[in-house]
């Protein structure tokens, strides 16, 4: 899955991208450097971020899930907005990310159900504006787990297929380095959850608390975490450099057969 941020503030790609023809260009490298889905956002969820308006998100994200669909792309809309995702669906995109797990709008859930897209529930405790204070679990994978539990029980209550859902421990979302560390050595123990694991680590800054390294340098990070990861059982990998990723996976995969 290669990110396509169509944002002034994204921590890692901001304002790169916010023009609708840079985002497509964008997208389409993405899809010749190997990426099966392009995640469309148009609102950062970095730590501290401040919430965009449902107009602003749907002017950013509109144009470029209707062109990358055009262009016959499986496109995923990054969103908690369900008039966001509504209008993404319309134009195409086959997929909603919600950071929020269906948490963040009433109407998300259903509006998910009656389309019958497929859906990534993702975990993070508060919103991002508040989530790095101090976050604390007793075990950090049990909760997690025992969390995306009742985010699959949630969407299927609404109606939305048990098939259609993934779900994502939301690397960086509400968690310590060491919490982090953590959901990545024991990523089998969320495997039996039973739905495909989506796993974002691409530059994130837990990567720059190991080493020092500051965004623009996380790429060797983001790959070890990637391939740690697939080899671990994650199905689809949330990633900005997908052409690195992409070559990685493919000598892993050659050297473990
Ligand atoms: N991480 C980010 C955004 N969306 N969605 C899922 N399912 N999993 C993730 O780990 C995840 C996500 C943050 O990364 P990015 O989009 O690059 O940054 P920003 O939120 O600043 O736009």
């Amino acid at each position: 899955m290669g990110i396509v941020n169509v944002t002034p503030d994204s921590f890692s790609d901001g304002g790169l991208f916010l023009e609708p023809e840079a985002a497509i260009a964008h997208g389409e490298q993405l899809v010749r450097d190997g990426a099966e889905i392009l995640d469309v956002g148009g609102e950062s969820t970095r730590p501290g971020a401040e919430p965009v308006g449902v107009e602003v998100e749907l002017a950013r994200t509109q144009p470029v899930v209707a062109d990358l669909e055009g262009l016959g792309y499986a496109v995923s809309i990054d969103t908690s907005k369900a008039r966001v995702a509504e209008a993404a669906i319309e134009a195409g995109a086959e997929i909603v990310n919600d950071v929020t797990a269906l948490r963040g709008d009433p109407e998300m859930a259903g509006l998910c159900a009656e389309r019958g897209v497929g859906v990534v529930l993702m975990h993070m405790p508060g919103d991002p504006r508040t989530m790095q204070d101090d976050p604390r679990y007793e075990d950090v994978v049990a909760e997690v787990k025992a969390f995306l539990a009742t985010r699959i029980e949630a969407a299927v209550a609404a109606g939305i297929g048990e098939e259609k859902i993934w779900v994502d421990p939301g690397i960086g979302f509400g968690k310590t380095l060491e919490h982090n560390l953590e959901l990545l050595r024991r990523l089998g123990e969320l495997r039996e959850l039973g739905r495909p694991l989506v796993i974002g680590t691409s530059r994130k800054s837990f990567i720059g608390k190991i080493d020092g390294s500051p965004v623009e340098e996380r790429i060797g990070g983001s790959v070890a975490t990637a391939v740690l990861a697939a080899a671990d059982g994650a199905d689809v990998l949330r990633v900005h450099d997908v052409a690195e990723t992409a070559q990685a996976l493919r000598v892993a995969e050659a050297v473990l057969g």
